[in-house]
């Protein structure tokens, strides 16, 4: 598989440790041969980062800030991209948040801020970095999200975030429609669920996990690196004829009734 990504400059972001699903992806991109540039938000990710790539022997080629928040923040980090990199050829969005207390108890109870918070983080990014980095993809390229089944079924205590992935993956079709005319594509990876920093502590995460293993046709939960080769797969060319599609990596869990 090793050359698939050679020469091609992929932006990954969300790498908060070695747990986080965008360093499972991280490294099936790098044993592709791409060249990575990553973005983070706080010290302590950046920090992370330097150190898991020296650990594993990985050059990224840029490391920028990026606040998904900020629109300001943005526009500096794809011009910073593009004065140090020029083109990209790939996108990696990993990134999401909601307030820990709305995701339990009911989702009628969600406020006002928090769902707001969630949409502008989990699912509005997309839309924000698609915009950015479609200006530095001269060449085609690939955006690919992450997603989960909350967005299509209520899974208990998912609550907010269901209804931001909902919307995540409902961008990742308009997104599909409006930057396939410039050979960019757009996909969504449907994960089972992962023990991330993300995840940790958040309720009922644990039982998830003791389902997959009983119900889902493979009997087993996924990891990282099962992740990080489908998103390779949807950054290479190998899915040259993919787009707008939501892949679910969950050891066919979303199947089962
Ligand atoms: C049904 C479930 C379990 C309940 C819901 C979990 C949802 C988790 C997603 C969000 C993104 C978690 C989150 O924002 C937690 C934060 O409030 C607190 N954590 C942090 O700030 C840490 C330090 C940083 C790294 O986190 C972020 N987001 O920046 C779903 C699970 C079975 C599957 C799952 C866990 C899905 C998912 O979307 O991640």
């Amino acid at each position: 598989m090793s050359g698939l990504l050679q020469g091609k400059n992929i932006v990954v972001m969300g790498v908060a440790n070695e747990r986080s699903i965008a360093w499972g992806i991280t490294k099936s991109l790098h044993n592709a041969g791409a060249n990575l540039i990553f973005t983070n938000r706080q010290e302590r990710s950046y920090n992370k980062l330097l150190k898991l790539l020296e650990k594993n022997e990985i050059d990224a080629k840029l490391i920028v800030t990026c606040d998904v928040a900020s629109d300001e923040s943005i526009a500096s980090a794809f011009n910073e991209i593009k004065e140090n990199v020029g083109v990209i050829h790939g996108l990696v969005h990993a990134v999401a948040f909601a307030n820990r207390d709305e995701l339990k108890g009911e989702y009628a109870d969600t406020s006002r801020e928090g769902f707001l918070l969630a949409q502008e983080i989990s699912a509005y990014s997309l839309v924000a970095v698609t915009k950015a980095a479609k200006e530095l993809m001269t060449e085609g390229g690939s955006i690919v999200t992450q997603t989960y089944l909350g967005a299509e079924r209520v899974i208990p205590n998912y609550n907010v975030m269901g209804v931001a992935k909902a919307s995540l993956e409902a961008s990742v079709r308009y997104l599909a429609e409006d930057v396939g005319k410039y050979g960019i594509r757009v996909n969504a990876i449907s994960a089972g669920p992962i023990r991330t920093l993300a995840a940790k502590g958040v309720s009922g995460f644990n039982e998830k996990m003791g389902i997959v293993e009983e119900k889902a046709p493979l009997r087993r939960n996924v990891d990282q690196d099962q992740v990080g080769d489908a998103t390779m797969f949807f950054i290479s060319d190998l899915s040259r004829g993919i787009t707008g599609e939501v892949l679910h990596v969950d050891s066919g869990f979303n199947i089962i009734g």
